[in-house]
């Protein structure tokens, strides 16, 4: 095989763009759903990957050898409960945007963390429809799973580079990408639950 440079003639390489182009299209327009991570979120919030993920989806969770900073109950593979530490958790892979934080900061922040989709595939919660999420201080909400379809909502463990305390909202905090959609804050604050503890799947 020659490493010397291609020398296709710049009328034959247009061509070629063209037809790249249209080979693309084609792809996405009717590959899109198969070449999809299973659960991503569709929204055009965008939002930056940091850290792929390095727990492969499908092997089992291993056991916290740290404090346990959630705990997924109900409708989950195997039925039994799963738990992660910080460090596991994390590596669901890492994620990030930037949103107004009314509550803690009253100012926009990035947070990082999780995709609430990547936890729910995780721990094989795929016949989900509802997440009851409950707090340290006994604050409950549920959570349509149809949210984490639709947006890439966060189980956020970091705000601006820095773990939160409980003191401040953490260790880990559900994040909705209220700038970059127009969610209603009458249903969708309420949705924000902070020192997040337990996920019911039901
Ligand atoms: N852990 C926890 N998370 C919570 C709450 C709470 O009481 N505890 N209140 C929720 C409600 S009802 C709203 S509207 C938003 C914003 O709460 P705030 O307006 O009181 O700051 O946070 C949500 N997350
Ligand atoms: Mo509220």
């Amino acid at each position: 095989m020659s490493l010397r440079p291609s020398r296709t003639p710049s009328v034959a390489r247009t061509a070629l763009a063209a037809l790249a182009l249209v080979a693309l299209s084609m792809l996405s327009a009717c590959g899109s759903d198969s070449a999809a991570p299973v659960a991503s979120p569709r929204t055009t919030m965008p939002y930056a990957v940091v850290q792929p993920a390095s727990l492969v989806r499908g092997a089992a969770v291993p056991a916290p050898t740290g404090p346990t900073v959630l705990t997924v109950t109900g409708k989950v593979a195997g039925g039994k409960p799963v738990t992660f530490d910080m460090a596991t958790l994390e590596k669901l892979g890492l994620v990030e945007y930037s949103v107004m934080d009314k509550q803690a900061e009253g100012r926009r922040v990035t947070f990082r963390g999780v995709l609430l989709s990547d936890v729910l595939a995780t721990v094989g919660a795929s016949s989900a429809t509802s997440l009851h999420t409950v707090a340290l201080n006994d604050y409950a909400v549920d959570i349509p799973v149809s949210d984490t379809r639709t947006y890439p909502v966060l189980l956020a463990t970091t705000v601006d580079g820095k773990r939160m305390s409980v003191e401040k909202y953490g260790p880990v905090r559900v994040v909705y990408p209220t700038d970059g959609a127009t969610l209603d804050p009458a249903v969708y604050d309420p949705r924000w639950i902070w020192q997040l503890t337990t996920v019911e799947v039901r």
